[in-house]
């Protein structure tokens, strides 16, 4: 592997436990539709957009909905997420993973946040990292959700690094399948047996350092 330029990340799951609260909200959405929403279900819509989401969630849930009536569920959701949101503060950042973002930018890599969230800024600027990022690519710029590539590719392209140099850090299945799209290598961050198309994987950023993920890559 080639030696490592840039790294980017996923917000929900992989930096801020995010991942709870749009449980939280969607679980609400599926209850008053009149039919729950177990945790394996909740796995099908990490790193997936808001309005795929929710197309999940009806078909679990066999609901057929108009365009109309599926905006203002999605928009309801994503009023009760930020209000679970709203709470947030630096000590939410998951554990390690603002030491590791430190640690690489004083080995001048560069740092890029690959996000399907459009509301990634607000997060990041609630625990207080927005200014961690070289580039953002979030849910507003992209075209096409995760498993495409577009996300990572975008943020590369901000960073002008090539892809074989950049190291992507993800905790959805559908955002791993992104980052070996896009030629990248992927740090899968959560469980093995769920991430298995993930080059390799951490629980997560505790004692994890640089010198801990180029040990992995060679
Ligand atoms: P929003 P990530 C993703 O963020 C979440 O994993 C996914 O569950 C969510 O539906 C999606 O963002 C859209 O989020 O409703 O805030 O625009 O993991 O790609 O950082
Ligand atoms: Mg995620």
């Amino acid at each position: 592997m080639p030696s490592i330029h840039a790294c980017l990340f996923d917000l929900d799951g992989v930096i801020v436990d995010t991942a709870r609260y749009h449980y939280i909200a969607w679980r609400e959405v599926a209850n008053a539709l009149g039919f729950d929403l177990t945790p394996a279900q909740n796995e099908l819509l990490k790193g997936i957009s808001r309005m795929e989401s929710l197309d999940i969630i009806l078909a679990i849930g066999g609901v057929e909905l108009t365009d109309e009536e599926k905006v203002k569920l999605a928009t309801g959701k994503n009023i009760r997420y930020l209000e679970l949101c709203s709470e947030m503060t630096p000590a939410d950042t998951l554990p390690g993973v603002r030491h590791f973002i430190d640690e690489l930018k004083e080995k001048g890599v560069r740092i890029a946040l690959g996000s399907a969230s459009k509301n990634a800024r607000v997060i990041l600027q609630s625990i207080d990292m927005l200014s961690y990022f070289d580039s953002i690519v979030d849910g507003n710029r992209v075209t096409k959700g995760k498993p495409d590539p577009e996300v990572f590719q975008l943020g590369a392209a901000d960073l002008e690094i090539a892809p074989e140099n950049c190291v992507v850090f993800e905790d959805a299945v559908a955002g791993v399948q992104s980052a070996k799209a896009a030629g990248m290598y992927a740090v899968g961050v959560g469980e093995k047996s769920v991430l298995a198309e993930a080059d390799t994987v951490i629980p997560g950023f505790e004692n994890y350092t640089f010198a801990g993920l180029n040990n992995s890559l060679s």
